[in-house]
């Protein structure tokens, strides 16, 4: 024995037993974590989609190219670009900057909001009908194909597409001006609480199309009777050719053919719907996620698309949210597309990661402030956690509500989710907004933007969110009444949790249900509260993991115990980063540190509160209930004493 592992083994016997007692007392310490959380492996699905963009491949017939890597940068905090036609002759880059990916997460560009412009080359194999498809650029952005402006978008977290006929064989040069500078009608407004990371931090890619091709199209399954569903197919295509005509479409689902004809086509941007029955169709649940791949094929023309689907069905009985007949209670977190690292443009593997972690807790559910990375919506649709999808706009006061400009801001942001999304068995319900101020003095606007919700898509649940358990008149016109609330409230003066003002809050979450008893409530946003990861502080002091976990699991506890509760998501699932004006206001060096996992995703104590209380109450869930407690509260109150 060397004298260094003698001492080893001293220390050993000394110290071991006096943990062991600690561990038995059971505080002050953490129990042992009942999981270790999973390092996500290497091997990633991204070959099933050479584009990186899906966890499937769209096309088995177009030639695509791919356009994430290096792009030349120069951010233009003068503006001049436009002016100085950078689109025609780009001038000396500033640096090489990978795409997909943010200026932000640079040290150099750590800061900056404003415009910035990116260019590269690429070749095209042969000469044809180009299309470029951009999964996100935040916030605005502009286009031009060799030094040929081809259109803008304004919406940082919805796809867009441009389409260049008659493109030649050979090298073509892309630039792209990027704009991150949010303000009073953008949407989100300047000032949000999450960071307006700059730049094109989701894929590109050009592909080229025949004279007539599907630009996207819809199914959305019903269930008819039993295990019989229906499928109710909607085509977008594009008519690039001189003339209305007639085309053969067919409709396969897993490979079997369910529709041909020939569907006459009429003007530039043709629309075909057709409905036909899915006989013994397996189910989509969390427990049992399954997944259709249908392909819609355009023979004649030569092109096609696939996209998967799911046959579910979400209904509302009282206060209840059932999925397929059975009662649903959502349990979850809030999570924005955040790393420390990468910004909003998380790998594929790291997305993988956190779909992991959101299971290992115990989730079934997730909610994005806006239409979160498309790769983590497959994820959901693959692993079973529910998704609640929001339009990004966040606080906006009645005075920005009021412009005609705004609310078609919103309008246009609401429709590229619904359509980028209507296919996700995993989303739940489209949301209009968070916690608008003084809502009251916007019912018009709110009323208005609910029937435009419901006249695009009336196959999903519509809300809007409000803040610190409110509600009024309006909630009558939601299908969920949506609402954020924490058992103790953090923006408040105490430095420790207090008793009487968490009785406050529990009355003010009552009266939702007091006024709306027959409606699903469900708190969209559960327990905030900052720590600091690692710092513990016995007397529960703000800032500390332990104040955080007992908010999280006093809030939580309390919405799983009621059945009139419909659910809960935690705010949030890891600590992000703020905008810079909200830098001194109460943030962790400019990061909303209420994650329950922290920006490089370990778990904070509140992780494994809420993995204890998730899993608890699904083993309860699981177990047969009495008669009485099918009517009643988990409380003991029964149905006629409420
Ligand atoms: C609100 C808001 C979140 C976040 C949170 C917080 O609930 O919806 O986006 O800002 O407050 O951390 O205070």
């Amino acid at each position: 024995m060397t004298g260094l592992s003698r001492l080893a083994g001293i220390m050993a016997v000394l110290f071991l037993p006096s943990c062991a007692l600690l561990a038995q007392a059971g505080d002050p310490f953490p129990a042992i974590p009942p999981t270790v959380l999973p390092v996500a492996d290497q091997e990633i699905r991204t070959s099933d989609d050479p584009m990186a963009t899906r966890l499937f491949r769209t096309t088995s017939v177009r030639t695509q190219i791919q356009l994430s890597g290096f792009w030349d940068f120069l951010p233009d905090p003068r503006g001049q670009g436009e002016a100085d036609r950078y689109f025609d002759r780009f001038p000396k880059p500033e640096t090489r900057m990978w795409v997909p990916g943010t200026w932000n997460t640079y040290a150099r560009y750590w800061h900056y909001e404003g415009p910035a412009w990116f260019r590269r080359t690429f070749p095209t194999p042969a000469e044809g009908r180009l299309r470029l498809r951009f999964a996100a650029v935040f916030y605005r952005a502009k286009v031009w194909l060799d030094g040929k402006f081809l259109g803008s978008h304004e919406g940082g977290y919805t796809p867009f597409s441009f389409v260049e006929a008659n493109l030649g064989k050979g090298e073509h040069e892309l630039v792209v001006l990027a704009d991150n500078t949010l303000d009073d009608e953008s949407i989100p407004k300047s000032g949000v609480d999450w960071f307006p990371y700059g730049g094109i931090y989701r894929p590109v890619y050009a592909e080229l199309v025949p004279d007539v091709f599907i630009e996207d199209f819809h199914v959305m399954a019903s269930v008819a009777s039993g295990t019989n569903a229906n499928l109710r197919v909607r085509a977008f295509l594009r008519n690039f050719s001189a003339t209305d005509r007639e085309e053969q479409v067919t409709f396969e689902v897993n490979g079997r053919l369910l529709f041909s004809e020939k569907l006459k086509l009429s003007g530039r941007d043709p629309e075909v719907s057709f409905s036909v029955p899915l006989a013994d169709a397996r189910f989509w649940s969390p427990g049992s996620p399954f997944l259709y791949t249908a392909r819609l094929h355009l023979p004649q023309a030569g092109d096609d698309q696939y996209t998967r689907f799911g046959v579910r069905s979400f209904a509302l009985d009282g206060p209840r949210i059932r999925l397929n007949g059975e009662p649903f209670k959502v349990e979850g977190a809030n999570r924005h597309d955040d790393h420390p690292d990468w910004g909003p443009a998380l790998p594929p593997h790291m997305i993988r990661q956190d779909i992991e972690i959101l299971k290992r807790m115990g989730a079934n559910a997730v909610r994005s402030h806006y239409p979160t990375d498309e790769m983590f919506m497959d994820y959901c649709d693959e692993n079973g956690l529910v998704f609640l999808a929001e339009v990004p706009a966040w606080q906006n006061l009645p005075e920005q509500l009021a412009k005609e400009v705004v609310q078609d801001k919103i309008k246009a942001q609401f429709r590229e989710m619904v359509y980028r999304d209507m296919n996700h068995p995993s989303v739940m319900a489209w949301s209009l907004g968070n916690e608008w101020p003084e809502f009251e003095k916007s019912h018009n606007v709110i009323k208005s933007l609910i029937e435009y919700a419901r006249s695009v898509d009336n196959s999903h649940f519509i809300t809007f969110v409000t803040g610190g358990a409110r509600t009024g008149p309006i909630s009558a016109l939601l299908d969920l009444i949506c609402t954020n609330w924490a058992q103790y409230l953090w923006y408040d003066p105490f430095t420790s949790l207090d008793l009487q003002e968490a009785e406050k809050a529990i009355s003010k979450l009552n009266r939702i249900h007091d006024s709306f008893p027959d409606k699903a409530v469900l708190i969209t946003e559960l327990g905030a509260a900052e720590s600091q990861a690692g710092w513990h502080n016995w007397g529960n002091v703000k800032w500390s993991e332990e104040y955080q976990a007992r908010n999280v699991s006093d809030s939580a506890r309390y919405s799983l115990d009621r059945d009139w509760i419909a659910g809960g998501l935690v705010w949030q699932f890891s600590d992000t980063r703020s905008s810079p004006s909200r830098f001194l206001a109460g943030r962790l060096r400019g990061w909303n540190a209420k994650g329950v996992v922290d920006g490089y995703r370990s778990p904070k104590m509140a992780f494994y509160k809420l993995q204890e209380l998730f899993h608890d109450f699904q083993a309860s869930e699981a177990r047969p209930r009495k008669a009485t407690e099918d009517t009643g509260d988990r409380t003991g109150r029964l149905a006629s004493e409420r």
